[in-house]
């Protein structure tokens, strides 16, 4: 019997940015929270993920008083580009949807919010695997943790897992209380980090017969770029040399021609899926994030959703614990999953639009009509742009905008 180290309000299983950020926005209200990390921090530091913020990100990051770097740092991206059918077409995010996208890479934000929250004396303990979740559905949960061969528990009031796809907090649900829905996609992204100038001052993201490729950056001279690879493609196959001729075939030739080429610096592969478990609560337990859904990176969503439900959770919480009003804990799950859903379609929609998906022409073409409808009228540009800068976060307490 593991010796009990010590009770906390919010028990949360995961130190990546919906971990931190919930921690964050719990401190504030002065709820007491311990956040249980099982890799280093360097190592959670130094994973490469997304790149692209949403105004409701930056808006929640500046309330956990966590955006300043962001602020000095981040680039403004008014728009983004969408080559196809030989075209190149700008859609003008701050016309068509009235707020731009901010350039920040997810490393930066963990590295921020990593520095605040332990300054400020918030308990992280990295280098901490929670092994199991106990009786989530009770009014006393608890956590089994193992660190450098100790194992400990720790009492909780409410467990928020935070803990990615792979992690314990979903699989300590009961399957015949969940409902998983579930894509996976035949192909992923083959990513590389250069200190590369950037092919373009905005992201270009291009339908190409070869295949898709993305253009982004995490500076003016830090480029990020992607190209689609099969699902079973080896890392390790990829030279870099050979990486930077394929994105160049499927880019438009003004682009390909003036790019800058480099070692790699990072180089790796993400597999696509779409995936949502329902509700994402059972008893006091509460997922967040990718530990209870997730996006194909198409549509730069993943992030976003993992902070919009800290947002959410943390006013939810902040209610129970100011006022006993548990509104927002009961309406958690289904003010998150309807904006998780909103994205899921957009980041479905997007990546069916623009990776190469069978060698039917019909099929071809009908990606160039769908993206010749939404690149060429107003009513195509708003929906590209308003799913792109992201739809209005709900607080699950008032139903008013949280951020
Ligand atoms: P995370 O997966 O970031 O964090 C979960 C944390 O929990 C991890 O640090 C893990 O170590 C920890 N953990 C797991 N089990 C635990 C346990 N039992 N005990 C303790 N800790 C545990 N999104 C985009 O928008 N754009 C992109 O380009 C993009 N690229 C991506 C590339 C890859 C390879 C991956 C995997 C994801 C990518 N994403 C992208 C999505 C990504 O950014 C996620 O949406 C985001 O990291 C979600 O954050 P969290 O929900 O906090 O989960
Ligand atoms: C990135 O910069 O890593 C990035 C940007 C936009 C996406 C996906 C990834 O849609």
């Amino acid at each position: 019997m593991a010796a009990k180290t010590r009770r906390t309000q919010v028990g949360i299983i995961g130190a990546g940015p919906s971990g931190l950020l919930l921690a964050r926005l719990l401190h504030q209200r002065n709820i007491d929270v311990v956040v249980f990390e099982r890799r280093s921090r360097e190592y959670v530091e130094s994973r490469i993920r997304a790149g692209v913020l949403e105004t409701a990100t930056a808006a929640l990051l500046k309330k956990a008083g966590a955006a300043q770097r962001m602020r000095d740092e981040g680039l403004i991206h008014e728009g983004i580009q969408i080559a196809f059918d030989g075209r190149l077409v700008r859609v003008h995010l701050q016309k068509h949807a009235a707020e731009p996208v901010i350039v920040y890479g997810q490393t930066e934000i963990t590295k921020d919010l990593n520095s605040l929250n332990l300054a400020d004396g918030i308990e992280i303990r990295f280098e901490s695997e929670v092994k199991a979740v106990m009786n989530p559905d009770s009014k006393s949960p608890a956590l089994a943790f193992e660190s450098h061969g100790d194992k400990s528990e720790v009492e909780c009031e409410f467990v928020a897992g935070c803990d990615g796809y792979h992690g314990i907090s979903r699989r300590s649900i009961p399957g015949n209380a969940l409902r998983v829905y579930e894509r996976t996609y035949p192909f992923g992204w083959l990513g590389v980090l250069s200190d590369t100038r950037p092919a373009s001052s905005e992201l270009i993201y291009s339908n190409h017969e070869r295949g898709f490729a993305l253009c982004s950056q995490r500076s003016t001279s830090v480029s990020r770029n992607y190209i689609q690879v099969s699902a079973d493609d080896d890392v390790e196959q990829w030279k870099d040399d050979d990486f930077w001729d394929e994105l160049r075939r499927r880019l438009p030739r003004e682009i390909a021609d003036s790019m800058d080429t480099g070692p790699s610096m990072e180089k790796s592969i993400a597999p696509l899926r779409s995936f949502i478990a329902e509700p994402m609560r059972f008893g006091r337990l509460f997922l967040v994030g990718d530990a209870g859904h997730i996006v194909p990176p198409t549509g730069a969503k993943g992030l976003n959703l993992a902070a919009s439900d800290a947002g959410m959770l943390a006013s939810a919480l902040a209610a129970h614990y100011d006022s006993g009003d548990d509104t927002g804990i009961d309406r958690y799950s289904a003010t998150a999953l309807a904006r998780v859903w909103r994205a899921e379609r957009f980041s479905w929609w997007f990546t069916m639009a623009t990776h190469r998906l069978s060698d039917n022409p019909f099929d071809r073409r009908m990606q160039v009509a769908e993206l010749d409808y939404f690149t060429g009228t107003g009513t195509g540009l708003k929906s590209i742009s308003e799913n792109y800068v992201g739809l209005p976060i709900r607080d699950p307490v008032t139903g008013n905008e949280l951020a």
